[in-house]
């Protein structure tokens, strides 16, 4: 290093601030971090790229946005706060959730440690003094011994290569990116590209309000009845008698929710059986139909059939045009059911039986063009006010990946899984060491249930700094073969299952270009008895020094 770049950065490690851990993300899982760490005594900065706590519900305040899991299960289990908070419905909306991150925010005294409106761009390991030095956008510079990365599995929106879309002259956003102040689409021409599970929640509030509404569909969305509710402060103070147990069961289900698949399988019952558990399940709703369902649906392709034949005769029920059916249900699945995520809707059918509002099929007519005011497909122009881009997320790793992250190998992150994903439990990645991340690939994440991982997998993390702390080594990182061994056990769970059947976000399969694997662990018991045995066994996997 010449004597001026030895200045320099002297000069930059003054400016810095120093921590024994910076967390980055002030959703769920950030904030548990900062919270429980503070609490043993660490020194923790938290950086957050939004003006507020939320994570995702922060930057989602599209119109309709709404969780898909229900209260109390969407929430921490921290008695202190759940005593006095209560919600005023089952599936609450954007808005309220919020207000709830607010007032964890207030109870806890959180944002006196956080900085907000600090976007972390890069970090390099200085293998010296064992510690990680980070960028941010707007200028400050931090440095930790650990780097906990809790940037949620939707961190980076998708924006797919449309042509001419740069040329629309009227409001085009993407959900994740849509403005704070919002934006009224009260007599507009609206156009809404996609249709998981942000498009059937826009697509709903849009078509209540719009002149007209366009809808432009790849793939039929198989989204099931949210059955939403009202819940009163008297109900919920009769609930909360059974909150604990239902706490304490999350880590001990599949998905983190306070119920879980069942044990028999769809194939050994009569139809007329296995109709009567679809039903309960429907009426039940929200993601019930998909998590506690049999446990062969999940894998065979006759057994998932069962389920989607249910679905897409209730489906077709409740939309008027016949030529609709087969659009919006088909007779052959676009995937196996749940093989995608599925989306929960109110009246998401009923919106296609509105004169305002007109489906096109990109399968039948592709976009051709995005103009200066409209859409352009196989078929014809189409005019629009309002372009909505509900098309996804870079999911999993694309919040990382997008972070110029150096570790000791000469290779950022985003170098090293150019080919695919290595981590040992999902939780760190063999070059980086004492970077640890929550809710990140070959962990449950995009399985799990937000909360209940924040704070399962928030715990075996906190439990491994202070392992470290207690005098056991100053750096970690896994090996090479527990990388190795981790992604073996990914390629069996993965085999086993039908996910590997639709191009998902699961799959990595909805970036152009991404390689094709399993990005997420299924089964939130089975993963936490992983990692118990790990830290069991003085963090085997793992190289201490
Ligand atoms: O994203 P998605 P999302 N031309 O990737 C289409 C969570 N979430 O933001 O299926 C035209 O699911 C794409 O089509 P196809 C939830 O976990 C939760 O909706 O690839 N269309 C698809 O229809 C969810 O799974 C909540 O053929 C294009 C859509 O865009 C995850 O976030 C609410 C296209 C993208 O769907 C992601 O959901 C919202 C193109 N070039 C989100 N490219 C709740 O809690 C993509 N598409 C309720």
């Amino acid at each position: 290093m010449s004597a001026r770049s030895d200045a320099t950065s002297m000069a930059q490690h003054a400016s810095e601030q120093s921590f024994d851990v910076i967390v980055v993300g002030a959703g769920f899982a950030g904030l548990y971090q900062l919270y429980q760490l503070r609490k043993k005594g660490f020194s923790v900065r938290l950086l957050e790229a939004g003006a507020k706590p939320g994570g995702i519900w922060y930057w989602n305040c599209y119109p309709g946005a709404r969780v898909d899991t229900h209260v109390p299960i969407y929430e921490y289990s921290m008695e202190s706060l759940w005593q006095e908070w209560n919600w005023s419905e089952r599936f609450p909306g954007r808005d309220e959730l919020r207000r709830y991150f607010d007032y964890v925010d207030e109870k806890l005294d959180l944002s006196r440690d956080i900085d907000y409106d600090t976007r972390v761009t890069g970090a390099e390991f200085d293998t010296q003094e064992n510690q990680w030095r980070i960028e941010t956008e707007s200028g400050p510079l931090y440095s930790a011994q650990y780097f906990v990365l809790c940037t949620g599995f939707a961190a980076k929106p998708y924006i797919p290569d449309l042509k001419g879309l740069k040329e629309f002259q009227g409001p085009c956003h993407h959900t994740a990116l849509w403005p704070q102040e919002g934006l009224d689409l009260a007599g507009k021409r609206v156009g809404v590209i996609g249709t998981g599970a942000s498009g059937v929640q826009v697509i709903q509030e849009a078509a209540a309000e719009a002149a007209h509404l366009t809808i432009f569909q790849r793939t039929p969305m198989i989204a099931l009845p949210m059955q939403q509710q009202a819940l009163s402060p008297e109900g919920q103070a009769r609930e909360k008698l059974s909150y604990r147990e239902r706490y304490a069961r999350r880590p001990e289900t599949g998905a983190g929710f306070d119920y879980t698949g069942r044990e028999d399988t769809a194939l050994e019952h009569s139809q007329e059986e296995r109709d009567a558990v679809y039903d309960g399940l429907w009426q039940a709703g929200g993601l019930r139909f998909w998590a506690a369902n049999f446990m062969d649906i999940g894998r065979d392709e006759d057994a998932n059939l069962t389920a989607y034949n249910f679905w897409k005769e209730r489906t077709r029920a409740r939309i008027k045009d016949p030529a609709l059916h087969e659009k919006l249900a088909p007779d052959v699945p676009p995937h196996p059911f749940g093989t995608k995520r599925p989306s929960l809707e109110q009246n998401y059918y009923e919106v296609f039986n509105q004169d305002n509002v007109h489906l096109v099929d990109l399968k039948d007519t592709p976009i051709l063009e995005i103009t200066e005011s409209g859409i352009r497909t196989g078929e014809k122009h189409i005019d629009l006010d309002v372009i909505v881009l509900a098309t996804g997320f870079d999911a999993v790793t694309g919040g990382l990946t997008q972070i110029d992250i150096r570790g000791t190998q000469g290779k950022t992150l985003k170098e090293k899984w150019a080919e695919g994903v290595r981590t040992h439990l999902g939780i760190a990645s063999t070059g980086f060491p004492n970077l640890l991340f929550l809710y990140g690939p070959q962990s449950p994440a995009g399985f799990c249930n937000g909360p209940t991982c924040a704070e399962v997998q928030g715990d075996w993390i906190i439990g491994l700094l202070e392992h470290m702390r207690g005098g056991n080594g100053r750096r970690i990182e896994p090996t090479a073969k527990a990388e190795e061994t981790w992604n073996g056990i990914m390629e069996e769970i993965v085999a086993d299952t039908l996910l590997p059947k639709a191009d998902s976000w699961y799959m990595g399969a909805n970036i152009p270009g991404k390689p094709r694997q399993l990005l997420n662990f299924p089964g939130v018991a089975i993963y936490m008895d992983f990692c118990k045995a790990c830290a069991d066994n003085g963090y085997e996997g793992f190289s201490i020094s």
